[in-house]
């Protein structure tokens, strides 16, 4: 809790806090001071990583004054705020981000040199936070930098995980994982606030009582509340989010589990040490480790744990503390709407009835009322099975109290729909947030979507697919509770940080701040005819691809070709994103080479670029991996194909990866089953750095061809609706194997070993899956991807085309900004009236 205001007799407190000069004078001593006074080194005996560390609190002096100004503005003009409810954030590093925001990077880097220093090494010292898995927690990160360059007021809640996505490694070709301990060396982007740490129960039982209501009448009612059974405490770790060089610096709060009591000192005092601290491990555990996704159902309920510590934390903070004291709750969605960041969070719409009702007093109807106006709940999935439900046994067992509110939920909501939709209990099975099959479990989709305001997917098809496909009842009984808003990636990050030469080229040419107003882009479309603007760009890219090579060498060992195509692949490794597809155009293409059936010379050059971790428990994932880095490991050694096909497969794909590969390539791989991936960003990122992509209709996909130009995309595949026709009378992909020869050729070459060492075995687990089972129908579209991709050399072996088609890649892809989405957001589903 806060303690009484502070009326100090010095007046210097009152003064704001000082900023330090920005000179090279002033940051040197900044920087000194740090090393001296923070890490307690003398910068003759300190280490790289002292000087990291201090480095980054000189970089935080600059953001201190704007965070607690901006700290203060929001709590003297309250206004509605975001919450953004995350599992997940992938941050990627820190430094550069505050260097640009900062625009303190030209001052750093000769502070630096003259102290004999070099800010680039220093830079690569930081180990990203990875706390998140792929696209969506990625996507949160976007969205937080955006609204804070955007001066939005948002808290992003979500989980400090003390190792965040495992660190991968490949030995022998397959994938072994590593704890990610990006804390182990001090995390000098965080402040940990222990003494505003908040309690959290876990299990216990429910009892009931009679209380007379507050309104004095005199009768009576029945409540219930929880008595949890054990209880561990969040402690909120802050963490700086600072708008683009506008002097405005959002928190971020990320919450670590801790034991209420460390340890029992009678029984460590006996000898029994581990179970003297078997308290204090099992909370821990909570934010250990993030989880993958697409695991296996172990740590299920160390992941609803996680679920409902998060945002109980989050709940309370925002309640408790942010809000000012006595604010009437009735009024609370005047100032908050908590964005649910898919289904993981949304344990905390019964959590916000609790809090209501058993700690604050309110009837159900109110409760209800102001919790239905306080969430919204966007939806990141087409899968099924990828929309989480949860046990009514476990849910009863962890969280009683929540179960009782979830049930009542439940009840007056189907009570609504028999009353719209009289005698179709079909339908009422549909739509109940409990399931009884195949286990009865808790549907958090449905509750989510009973309660929130809103409901959005991510893009155009996603969303009308959402609305068709996966929710059609919900979308039929409220049709406005729909809506639609596109992905966005953050400019900051993925074209000033990561590509500085092509930043460069575009504020040479259309002036300062595209940054903040992406869609400025657009006045680069006439340079696309300008001969030399298109040898600049063009240089820029290949000043990309020797960083890259150089990069490759040193990172990873690999040797790439100096010329020819790079064609990138990057995100998680997932069936239906159809890694297998390009395995078995690299397979065709060497194949048709080494069988003389293709003279080496008519094809164009091309690197192939995978990146991709699979989750841990994901077996097919892992044996997809294996068999790109045999394939690989094969292709590159080969003499006959040498300097026409590379494969290279760098291990631990993650954000600061990401920047050095995306500015790099030349064709973008988008190529899911269609229906199958909600949005993708990665293809937006692609796309503002001038990779043309060749992908399937799918996602955002979509709209960067509508917005491209059918002229400067390569589309190929099956639509949705072909896949669904597809589905509907039977897919069989053993026929299509028989039946197209090239494809036999690929696929028998994989079955035949000669990618594993003669080994058949090593193979058949993703050759058998292909031909009996394809559930992402990879083998329906190869012949239309292999087409395309001939499409793509022809394009590439024009390089003029080529460059123009780049170019209004960038130019028209303005629109994919995160600041457009957060606008979207804002109109459409956080304050309507907001413009
Ligand atoms: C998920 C979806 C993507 C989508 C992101 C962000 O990410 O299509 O773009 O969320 O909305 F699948 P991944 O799990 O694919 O990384």
């Amino acid at each position: 809790t806060t303690g009484p205001a502070l009326e100090p007799a010095n007046p210097l407190a009152k003064a704001p806090v000082g900023r330090p000069p920005r000179t090279v004078d002033g940051f040197a001593r900044e920087f000194l001071r740090e090393l001296n006074f923070g890490e307690g080194v003398a910068l003759s005996r300190s280490s790289q990583n002292d000087q990291y560390l201090a480095l980054a609190r000189t970089i935080r002096h600059y953001l201190m004054a704007d965070w607690l100004e901006t700290a203060r503005r929001r709590r003297e003009h309250p206004t509605k705020m975001v919450g953004y409810l995350s599992a997940e954030y992938l941050l990627g590093r820190q430094m550069g981000n505050a260097l640009l925001a900062t625009d303190l990077g030209a001052i750093a880097d000769q502070a630096l040199r003259s102290l004999g220093l070099d800010l680039r090494t220093l830079r690569a010292q930081e180990v990203e936070p990875g706390l998140g898995n792929g696209g969506l927690g990625r996507l949160a990160a976007c969205f937080v930098d955006s609204l804070a360059t955007m001066d939005v007021p948002c808290i992003g809640y979500g989980i400090r995980y003390e190792y965040g996505i495992f660190r991968q490694t490949f030995e022998g070709g397959r994938q072994v994982e590593v704890p990610d301990s990006w804390l182990s060396l001090g995390g000098p982007w965080e402040f940990p606030h222990p003494d505003r740490a908040v309690t959290v129960g876990f299990g216990g039982s429910t009892e009931t009582f009679v209380e007379e209501t507050a309104d004095g009448s005199g009768h009576q009612i029945t409540r219930s509340r929880w008595v949890p059974a054990w209880n561990v405490l969040g402690v909120p770790y802050h963490y700086m989010v600072p708008g683009y060089q506008n002097g405005v610096v959002n928190t971020l709060r990320l919450w670590s589990a801790r034991a209420t009591q460390a340890f029992d000192l009678q029984i460590f005092n006996s000898g029994d040490y581990a179970t003297a601290v078997r308290a204090q491990t099992f909370a821990e555990n909570i934010s250990k480790v993030l989880y993958p996704e697409d695991s296996t159902p172990q740590g299920r309920e160390l992941r609803l744990q996680q679920q409902y510590f998060f945002v109980a934390c989050s709940l309370k903070d925002f309640i408790d503390r942010t809000l000012e004291k006595d604010f009437d709750l009735h009024r609370l969605p005047e100032r908050i709407i908590f964005q649910l960041n898919d289904t993981h969070p949304v344990i905390a719409i019964p959590e916000m009835m609790r809090l209501l009702m058993d700690e604050h007093g309110m009837e159900w109807d109110e409760a209800w009322s102001v919790t239905q106006r306080c969430f919204a709940y966007t939806c990141h999935t087409l899968l099924p099975e990828a929309l989480e439900v949860w046990p009514v046994e476990l849910v009863g067992r962890l969280l009683p109290r929540h179960l009782e509110i979830i049930y009542r939920i439940n009840e007056e909501f189907l009570e609504t729909v028999r009353e719209t939709f009289p005698g179709d209990e079909l339908r009422v099975r549909r739509m109940s947030i409990i399931q009884d099959h195949p286990e009865r479990a808790v549907r958090m989709a449905n509750l989510a979507t009973v309660a929130g305001v809103k409901v959005n997917g991510v893009a155009e098809l996603h969303s009308q697919l959402l609305r068709d496909k996966v929710l059609p009842d919900f979308s039929e009984l409220w049709p406005d509770k729909f809506t639609n808003v596109t992905n966005g990636v953050t400019p900051r990050r993925f074209i000033r940080l990561a590509n500085p030469t092509l930043s460069q080229l575009i504020t040479d040419t259309i002036g300062v701040g595209w940054e903040t107003k992406l869609e400025r882009l657009e006045s680069l479309e006439p340079y696309a005819e300008d001969e030399e603007f298109r040898e600049r760009f063009a240089a820029a890219k290949q000043a990309n691809k020797t960083r890259l090579r150089e990069l490759l060498a040193v990172r990873d060992g690999i040797e790439l070709p100096e010329h020819g195509m790079v064609d990138v692949m990057v995100k998680r490794l997932h069936e239906y994103k159809r890694q297998t597809l390009k395995l078995l155009h690299i397979v065709s293409l060497y194949e048709q080479i080494i069988s003389g059936k293709v003279a080496k010379d008519a094809i164009v050059p091309r690197t192939f670029v995978f990146g991709a971790k699979a989750a841990p428990g994901y077996h097919m994932a892992k044996e997809i991996i294996y068999l790109i880095n045999s394939v690989a490991a094969t292709v590159n050694a080969d003499e006959r194909v040498k300097g026409v096909l590379t494969v290279a497969f760098p291990a631990n794909y993650n954000v600061t990866l990401a920047n050095k590969l995306i500015p790099a390539a030349d064709l973008s791989e988008q190529i899911s089953l269609a229906g199958k991936e909600a949005s993708g960003t990665g293809n937006m990122k692609f796309a503002l750095n001038g990779a043309l992509t060749i992908g399937t209709d799918d996602g955002a996909n979509v709209e960067i061809r509508k917005l491209v130009g059918d002229d400067n995309f390569f589309l190929f595949g099956m639509d949705e609706p072909q896949v669904a026709a597809l589905q509907a009378k039977g897919y069989v992909p053993s026929a299509v194997y028989e039946s197209n020869p090239q494809l036999r050729s690929a696929i028998d070459l994989i079955a035949s070993g000669h990618f594993t060492g003669g080994d058949r075995g090593l193979a058949a687990t993703v050759v058998d899956d292909l031909l009996y089972n394809d559930r992402f129908m990879t083998l329906a579209d190869f012949q239309s991807y292999i087409d395309v991709q001939g499409e793509v050399d022809e394009a590439y072996r024009d390089q003029e085309r080529w460059t123009r088609s780049a170019i209004l890649n960038v130019a028209r892809s303005g629109f994919f900004s995160s600041d457009r989405s957060m606008k979207d957001y804002l109109r459409r589903i956080w304050m309507p009236t907001h413009d």
